[in-house]
């Protein structure tokens, strides 16, 4: 008996398959319920008492090499299986993955960036990260105006207590980046600023607590609301389609005066009236107006030589004008099945 078990243990030992298959009927062949292990346990029931130690252990010690040897075969097989599969074909196509699209808060931003760039207009950023100076006092806002309140602006705590570290807050508009272009050239100046802003606000499907906007500034000798009219109306005209016409309505903006909001014709009625448009025939596109002197002035220009105006509009609200989409949230979500119905190649 113990020449059998000394012969199979160096058969397995000398055992080199090639596939995984011949592996397993290896196995069956050895360790199977009919094979020579199984074999050689109902004959070592039969050897004598005094040889049963000795020949017990070596049976053991055979099953568990078999079986050792049996599983790192089939692992090692197995593994370069897959390899030998993955560089079996150098020429076979790989896997095609989707292509991503542009966000359509992008491509509404890049179109009205576009639009004023053919007005000779140039694009200005700035940080998100403010101070108190370049988002409400240089804009004319008073020390009491709801918008300085922390219920509806965020407020980035002080890292120390030292007096001279500005009080920081996350710019509420992206007018902060004309009042930077206004401190640092001379007009002529034509910039348009488009960024990410925020505000304390509930979330709800036409709020949200972060927007994006699109401002504009024009600063020259003899610039008129007759300027800023036709402006408009050119931007209306190239967003909204040839037929779009626009309306004003008197305003107030603490940085503009006189101030006023501006409407172009529902493109969805013609003007009829329809439920988009509430039954008015106009929709709410920006607010607008003149540069107000104080502004100039505290940023260093002379308000008597020069005169601007300048614009403000939600790139979410002019997206879903133009989309017909009906909840805000939706832009945030990046649900690919939401972006994936937008114009990639803008
Ligand atoms: C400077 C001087 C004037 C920017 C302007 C608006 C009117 C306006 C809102 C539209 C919808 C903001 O996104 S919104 O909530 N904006 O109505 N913004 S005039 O006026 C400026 C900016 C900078 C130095």
């Amino acid at each position: 008996m113990i020449t059998k078990i000394n012969d199979l243990l160096g058969r397995v030992e000398a055992f080199a398959p090639t596939t995984a298959a011949e592996v397993e009927e290896f196995r069956i062949k050895i360790l199977g319920k009919k094979g020579e292990l199984t074999a050689l346990m109902d004959e070592f029931k039969s050897v004598p008492a005094e040889q049963k130690r000795e020949l017990g252990q070596k049976i053991n010690a055979l099953k568990q090499a078999a079986q050792a040897r049996i599983n790192e075969l089939k692992a090692t097989l197995q593994s370069s299986a897959v390899k030998s599969e993955a560089i079996d074909d150098m020429t076979r196509p790989g896997s095609a993955e989707a292509d991503g699209t542009r966000h359509p808060i992008s491509i509404v931003k890049n179109q009205i960036v576009d639009i004023f760039s053919r007005l000779g207009y140039t694009v200005a950023e700035g940080p998100e990260i403010e101070d108190d100076w370049h988002v409400f006092s240089a804009l004319n806002f008073p020390l009491s105006h709801p918008a300085r309140d922390m219920q509806d602006t965020f407020f980035v705590e002080k890292a120390s207590n030292e007096p001279n570290v500005k009080d920081l807050l996350l710019r509420t508009h992206t007018s902060s980046i004309q009042v930077r272009a206004m401190e640092h050239q001379k007009p002529p100046i034509r910039i348009v600023c488009p960024g990410r802003v925020f505000r304390n606000e509930a979330i709800s499907y036409r709020a949200h607590c972060i927007f994006h906007q699109v401002e504009g500034l024009y600063i020259d000798e003899n610039v008129s609301f007759a300027d800023m009219k036709q402006s408009i109306l050119y931007f209306a005209k190239e967003m909204f389609g040839e037929s779009a016409t626009i309306r004003m309505r008197p305003s107030y903006f603490p940085f503009t005066e006189p101030s006023a909001e501006v409407d172009v014709s529902c493109n969805l009625c013609g003007g009829k009236g329809c439920n988009v448009c509430k039954g008015t025939g106009w929709l709410e596109i920006m607010g607008c107006g003149m540069v107000d002197p104080n502004v100039l002035e505290a940023s260093g220009i002379d308000s008597k030589k020069y005169s601007g105006f300048a614009f403000g509009m939600g790139v979410e609200r002019i997206a879903m004008l133009k989309y017909g989409v009906k909840d805000l949230r939706l832009y945030f979500e990046n649900d690919v099945r939401f972006l994936h119905q937008f114009d990639s190649a803008l």
